[in-house]
């Protein structure tokens, strides 16, 4: 009997230790959206989320955990849906997509209203535990790709290649480093046409394999916790960003100012400095909008804090900056020093705000201030009493907050497991902490800042996050390198940031670990310029990376493409406005609007991208005079000539180090302005509106509103369809919508492509006269288009027709 039993325990480990499937199904019931299953060894879920996503849940434990960091969304109530209860499978219907789920053994499969195979559980493995360790293995199809998973290195498609999520401080990463600084478990598969994304919605360390060193399977697996994921299907890929933002949540608006070009170092100091520093922009004339103070502004170090001989005088300091309109960021790290009689350190341990060992002591680490306390973000309490600090910051005039070393990173890198956070009520370990530590104190810096700052909009940049950040932050791609290949590699991580919901990213320009050489400093700054988030940013000890810090040459190569941003502020604002309501992100790999084309996922091609609709920007290496530029199906612009390609194409293009390519798609607008030295200064009353004759109809979304507060909540913004159409040859400015009155108070259409128009064009039915202006957006490049017809609208309320 003892033997016997010896003998089935021994069984029972082994078969805990080797892979198991879930097994048969046992039992199933409907739910409020869905229905969930019994099976052999867990218990499985199927929630209805929309007609074009559902979310999957598997666990071993008697009861589902759907708590979420990232979720913001809840299941709607009205979705239509059925269910058919077969023998030996059941299909969960709704107007968008089939999902079954075979009964013996327990398999999932989505399906397409046409009856295609979109995504399926590998036969064999299905959902399956090693131990605590859960997997969903995915089968793989012939040539199929994978795009997204945000801040990873690599290919733009990741077929071939694994990753890891557990958010890391990883100064001067390799080109191939693996895991980075934030954890964004999304990705978007496409195969014969179809297109589907898996969220995975599990904040431990997971794993995901796109058929690295193997050909069977795309699989993820989470090392604790529950497997819950959501599954969405559409037949595009924007309208796949749109379902995930919605789940996860978009963007708000941020202020306008964010999107001017930003200055940073570590660390600018001492105040005479910094203010000399502001004066040089504005004595030079190069356009800039905010300055960053990195940890030397501390008093050893102390959040929250001055140092007093470095800054004897924020305040006055922040009212020079502001008549000078600079805006101030300035950086906060978690880690608060513990020492006696520091107010924050104090207060924090008194209220119980601090993380700590099962034991109850507070965890220390160490960091900048030497040992510190690190705030529970997962506390309620906490979050609401982190948000309390920024309060003397925000009243002495700084506008915006930096969270570095939120992964969270120690000297040693090596956070215990064991400590234990409030998990809003659920506690959980490190283990399951860790990467949402960073979306949790941008959350807490996010809305304590926005409760204090009189109706203004916040600006939270951090370094570490996950799904959903978006809502909060922006984000930098942390500590890279002064190379070409650093270079490049962060326009890929950009893009692939931008398919993962966040659409409001950059790298630091010029490499932080490393010095840069003059021209990588000019093509970066170049490249950058049409970027969703422009700063440049150089570490302690390295030479000083202004604008004009690398010569002549290179100042006026530069200052072309700052004032070129600045002039496109409209154009750029009306994308952020965009992916605010559609997640549709600012920077687009091409792989959001050709992803059936397969030359651009080549290596030589798979760095271009779109900033905003329009514009499609090649970014090429510093020491790169020509390159091979791939232009997809449709008929292209060159942005400085004029001269006009037909797509696909692919040809050799001179990349001068004064002249990045870049190409203006047909059918498109783009709404310009006068050039201003920061976004709070008013341009002229014109608005400049490019448009490129086309083969095929186009539209664009403009917005305009006062570029800060939240009276756009309430109607308080200006929207008007741009539209264009070969056949009727016409181009309509639609009625604009809302009670924000156009800052323009007149139209200067810029006709490019349009040989057909001589003299006049007709408005709204009478004949007006053109005029031949060098009018081009790229005028100051000296190569530029000359000589464009334009013509000048009043910038009326009613339906403007101009037709030629
Ligand atoms: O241990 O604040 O990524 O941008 O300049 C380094 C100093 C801490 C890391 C950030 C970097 C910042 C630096 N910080």
């Amino acid at each position: 009997m003892l033997s016997f039993l010896l003998i089935a325990l021994i069984l029972q480990l082994q078969a805990q230790s080797l892979s198991r499937s879930m097994g048969n199904m046992k039992s199933m019931k409907r739910t409020s959206n869905g229905i969930s299953l019994q099976t052999d060894y867990g218990n499985l879920k199927v929630t209805v989320y929309t007609a074009s996503i559902m979310k999957i849940d598997v666990t071993k434990n008697a009861a589902f955990n759907d708590f979420s960091y990232a979720v913001t969304a809840v299941p709607d109530a009205a979705v239509k849906f059925s269910l058919s209860d077969e023998k030996s499978q059941i299909k969960v219907i709704t107007d968008s997509m089939i999902l079954t789920i075979t009964k013996n053994p327990v398999r999932i499969a989505l399906y397409n209203k046409s009856g295609k195979l979109v995504n399926g559980d590998d036969e064999a493995f299905g959902t399956s535990w090693i131990g605590d360790e859960i997997t969903a293995y995915k089968k793989l199809f012939p040539g199929e790709k994978f795009i997204g998973l945000g801040e990873k290195t690599g290919g733009l498609n990741r077929r071939g290649s694994g990753y890891v999520h557990w958010n890391a401080d990883v100064p001067g990463y390799i080109l191939s480093a693996d895991p980075l600084y934030s954890t964004i478990p999304f990705y978007i598969g496409m195969h014969d046409s179809l297109f589907y994304g898996i969220f995975l919605d599990n904040s431990s360390k997971t794993h995901f394999n796109f058929g690295a060193s193997q050909e069977r399977n795309a699989y993820f697996t989470c090392e604790a916790g529950d497997l819950n994921y959501f599954l969405i299907y559409h037949n595009s890929v924007p309208k796949i960003i749109e379902s995930y933002t919605w789940l996860t949540g978009r963007m708000p608006l941020p202020p306008k100012w964010s999107l001017g070009f930003q200055q940073c170092r570590w660390s600018y100091y001492p105040q005479s400095e910094v203010l000399t520093l502001a004066q040089t922009f504005r004595d030079k004339q190069i356009p800039c909008d905010v300055i960053w103070f990195d940890i030397h502004y501390m008093d050893q170090y102390k959040v929250f804090t001055w140092d007093a001989n470095r800054f004897p005088d924020p305040k006055g300091m922040l009212s020079r900056m502001d008549q000078l309109g600079f805006k101030n960021v300035v950086i906060i790290d978690p880690g608060i020093k513990v020492e006696d009689g520091y107010a924050a350190y104090e207060d924090g341990l008194k209220n119980n705000h601090f993380v700590k060992y099962p034991d109850g002591t507070v965890y220390h680490g160490q960091v900048w201030p030497g040992w510190c306390a690190f705030t529970d973000y997962t506390s309620p309490a906490a979050r609401i009493w982190w948000g309390k600090l920024f309060q003397q910051n925000i009243e002495q005039g700084i506008d915006g907050f930096w969270c570095d070393m939120n992964e969270f990173a120690t000297w040693g890198q090596k956070v215990p497991d064991n400590i234990q956070f409030e998990g809003d009520g659920q506690p959980i370990t490190h283990k399951m902490a860790h990467n949402i530590y960073a979306l949790e104190m941008t959350r807490a810096t996010f809305e304590g800042t926005k409760s204090l700052l009189n109706g203004r909009r916040p600006f939270v940049l951090t370094r570490a996050g996950f799904a959903g950040l978006q809502r909060y932050s922006a984000i930098w791609t942390g500590d890279n390198v002064g190379s070409d290949d650093h270079m490049l590699l962060a326009v890929r991580m950009v893009s692939s940031l931008g398919v993962s919901g966040i659409a409001f990213a950059g790298a630091d320009v010029s490499g932080f670990t490393s010095e840069a050489t003059p021209e990588l400093f000019a093509r970066w700054m170049s490249v950058a310029a049409f970027s969703p988030f422009y700063r440049s940013h150089k570490m302690f000890g390295l030479r000083d990376s202004e604008p004009w810090s690398y010569g002549e040459d290179i100042e006026s190569t530069v200052r072309k493409y700052v004032d070129l941003r600045y002039r496109l502020m409209p154009y750029l604002y009306s994308a952020f406005y965009d992916a605010s309501v559609s997640g549709m992100p600012v920077q687009r790999t091409l792989a959001i609007d050709y992803p059936l084309d397969e030359k651009i996922y080549y290596n030589e091609f798979e760095n271009e991208f779109q900033c905003g609709p329009a514009v499609l920007v090649v970014p090429c290496k510093s020491t790169a005079r020509a390159v091979n530029v791939y232009l997809p199906k449709g008929n292209w612009y060159d942005f400085y000539t004029g001269e006009k390609y037909a797509g696909p194409v692919e040809f050799f293009s001179n990349a001068p180090l004064d002249k990045l390519p870049v190409f203006v798609k047909e059918g498109s607008f783009i709404p310009a302005q006068s050039l201003v030295q920061s976004a709070a200064r008013q341009p002229t009353d014109t608005l400049v509106l490019h448009v490129y004759q086309s083969t095929v109809a186009g539209h664009f979304n403009y917005y305009e509103d006062a570029g800060d507060g939240y009276a756009n909540e309430s109607g308080g913004y200006y929207k008007r369809t741009f539209s264009i159409d070969p056949v009727t040859r016409q181009i309509v400015l639609g009625i604009p919508e809302g009670n924000y009155g156009s800052h323009f108070k007149s139209v200067l259409l810029v006709l490019h492509g349009f040989e057909a128009i001589k003299e006049e064009v007709q408005l709204n039915g009478k004949r007006v006269a053109v005029s031949r202006l060098n009018a081009s957006l790229a005028a100051e490049f000296n190569q530029s288009e000359k000589q464009l017809p334009t013509v000048l609208l009043n910038n009326t309320n009613e339906r403007l027709t101009v037709s030629w």
